[in-house]
């Protein structure tokens, strides 16, 4: 563990404080103007929320996995826009030069990623290539000492905030697959990059995504990440299995939250005389609820740990954020339902929490994804028991 036991339950109490005082109250006000207060922005750094995971040698908390998903578990209560903002930094947008970049990378970037003075973000999804990675069109042809990036990347998580973009790009035309990508770290000032407008979404207002265009963008030679070609995709997919434990924690704070608020509504709203908590038909849906997030909490720490015992935990990884996601919607389905009419108004969260939680079954791999993961280890592993 980074931390010892006292500092880590300093720092979850802390957080929990930070989301009841400050971004729980601000959610109404994030939602109506589809931004996060700087004020908000500023007590995140100073609570060091973008460095989370950085190493210390470059300024970060340097948590471990474990770690990671208890403070997620907190921050994850609050609408999903605030974590968004500084999860980027946490994990997709860092991770790919903190697990893959060289020691040169690693030294100009990590620090300023991990104050949050520079925001990162992950490119791989195309307007042709979401579920299927592998198959990314973006190149990137080899040109003196600079790589030149052609095609589009789409709904890029922070892309308009983001000085760093993480893009998996082919370098290799005549590989068709994942053999070809390779990653590479993109300053927002290059030449030839360009970003679309950002997009009207479902809900999560407040974060903020967009097209990222690169048109002949020149980047130079040592910003192939780990300076080896053909390594993007793999760099891509460790990151995401590391970011698949951090949503599924994110989706385990939110189904936490969410079933304080619908049980703290069940109490006090009167219905036939008596509180809507004694019906036992809305009494189901709070034991359900609360067996469904406890049943996230204990996979997605199984899962932590494992990985930090150096474990290959994509397996693990995928069945935590299948679960926690299609969790969290059940529970913020069920919210809505015990809220009645209410549940459909804008002045009770129920509404937005269930939009904003949508999303979760979507990014970072769909449920379908996660289930090719899972049952691709499954039959692999059985093949090879059966020595076939
Ligand atoms: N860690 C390290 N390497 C990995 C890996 C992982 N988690 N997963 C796959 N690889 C490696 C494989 O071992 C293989 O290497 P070799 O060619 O040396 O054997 C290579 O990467 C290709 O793997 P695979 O054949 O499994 O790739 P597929 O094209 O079949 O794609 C899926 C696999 C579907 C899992 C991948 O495309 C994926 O995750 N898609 C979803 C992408 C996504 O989450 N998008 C959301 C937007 S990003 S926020």
């Amino acid at each position: 563990m980074a931390l010892d036991s006292d500092t880590l339950a300093q720092l979850c109490a802390t957080l929990r404080r930070f989301v009841d005082e400050q971004l729980i109250p601000a959610e109404a006000e994030v939602a109506e103007t589809d931004a996060i207060p700087a004020r908000i922005v500023a007590q995140m750094r100073e609570l060091g929320l973008f460095g989370l995971t950085a190493p210390e040698e470059f300024g970060g908390l340097g948590l471990t996995m474990e770690e990671e998903v208890l403070a997620i578990f907190e921050l994850g209560r609050a609408a999903p826009a605030f974590r968004s903002m500084f999860a980027t930094n946490v994990g997709i947008g860092m991770q790919g030069i903190a697990i893959d970049g060289t020691a040169e990378q690693k030294a100009k970037y990590l620090p300023d990623l991990a104050s949050g003075a520079l925001i990162g973000s992950f490119a791989l999804t195309e307007p042709d290539v979401g579920s299927d990675a592998g198959s990314v069109r973006t190149t990137a042809r080899r040109e003196g000492d600079y790589y030149i990036l052609n095609g589009t990347k789409r709904f890029i998580t922070n892309a308009p905030h983001a000085g760093l973009f993480t893009v998996m790009a082919r370098t290799d035309p005549e590989k068709k697959g994942a053999a070809g990508v390779s990653a590479f770290a993109v300053e927002r000032d290059t030449p030839g990059l360009s970003l679309g407008k950002p997009e009207k979404k479902l809900g999560q207002q407040g974060a903020h995504v967009c097209d990222v265009i690169f048109d002949n963008c020149r980047v130079p030679i040592g910003q192939l990440i780990g300076g080896i070609e053909g390594q993007g995709f793999k760099t891509a997919m460790k990151v995401l299995d590391k970011g698949r434990l951090h949503i599924a924690a994110a989706c385990v704070g939110l189904s936490e939250r969410i079933i304080d608020d619908m049980v703290g509504y069940a109490v006090q709203r009167r219905q036939f005389g008596k509180p809507l908590a004694d019906f036992q038909l809305l009494q189901a849906m709070f034991a359900d609820s609360k067996a469904d997030a406890y049943a996230a909490r204990c996979m997605v720490l199984d899962a932590a740990r494992k990985r930090d015992s150096g474990q290959d935990v994509s397996l693990e990884a995928s069945c935590a954020k299948m679960f926690a996601s299609e969790a969290v919607g059940r529970i913020a389905d069920r919210n809505v339902q015990v809220h009645g009419g209410n549940g459909y108004i804008r002045e009770y969260r129920a509404e937005q929490l269930f939009r904003d939680a949508r999303l979760f079954r979507i990014y970072e791999g769909t449920t379908q994804i996660q289930q090719i993961i899972i049952a691709k280890a499954l039959t692999t592993e059985a093949r090879e028991r059966a020595g076939l």
